[in-house]
């Protein structure tokens, strides 16, 4: 009998890495950066970090403060959802004045979350609206903040208009597990919804 490389068990081959990028979009102050910050893996950026710790050496801002606060706020993170399925995600930037970005952006983007709160459902009618018109699959996850009235998932569907086959559900945006449950769903609507496309 020969012991030789032949005769171990071979390795398993690692299977093939599959990375997608989603986008994390809603009103300002909805969650965004909370959930890419309780999935990510990586110490979420924040643009606004970066800008301003770049600029410190070159930049005189005696007199221009408020300029350098003025920087795009965006979430960037990164969660293994299994070993074969990478999430990279971008938070988009909430206030309107970054919607330029948002082109940007959304390139190569497979899906999005559209983050909402039900005290104030209209601050995601923009983003719901942006992903319906450019066909991008998303999930509508409602973050559900402690003193916000519970609504059942088809008020909110009706309010917001959204097609049928949009996932809704409600979510902690602090939670980890519960942020995960929110990108699978995003993951499988928009591969299922690929799938419907190319047939
Ligand atoms: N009670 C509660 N607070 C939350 C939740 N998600 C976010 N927050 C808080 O709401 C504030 C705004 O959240 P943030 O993630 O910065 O919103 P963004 O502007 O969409 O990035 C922060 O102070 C968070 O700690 C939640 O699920 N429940
Ligand atoms: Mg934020």
């Amino acid at each position: 009998m020969v012991f030789g490389r032949t005769e171990r068990t071979p390795r398993r081959p690692a299977a093939p890495v599959t990375t997608l990028k989603l986008l994390v979009a809603g009103g300002f102050g909805v969650g965004k950066t909370t959930l890419v910050g309780s999935v990510s893996e990586i110490r979420p950026l924040r643009t606004e970090e970066l800008l301003t710790e770049a600029g410190r050496p070159v930049d005189d801002i005696a007199g221009v403060e408020g300029k350098t606060t003025t920087t795009v706020a965006m979430d960037f993170g990164r969660i293994t959802l299994r070993e074969d399925l990478v999430l990279y995600l971008f938070g988009t930037p909430g206030q309107d004045r970054f919607w330029f970005l948002w082109d940007e952006l959304a390139q190569g983007a497979l899906g999005a979350v559209v983050l909402a709160d039900t005290r104030r459902l209209e601050d995601c009618f923009a983003a719901v609206d942006y992903f319906e018109r450019r066909r991008i699959p998303f999930t509508l996850a409602v973050n559900l903040f402690d003193d916000a009235a519970r609504y059942p998932e088809e008020a909110v569907r009706d309010a917001l208009d959204l097609d049928p086959e949009v996932p809704v559900m409600m979510c902690d945006a602090r939670e980890r597990e519960s942020a995960k449950e929110v990108l699978a769903s995003v993951v499988e609507h928009a591969l299922a919804t690929g799938v419907t496309r190319a047939s």
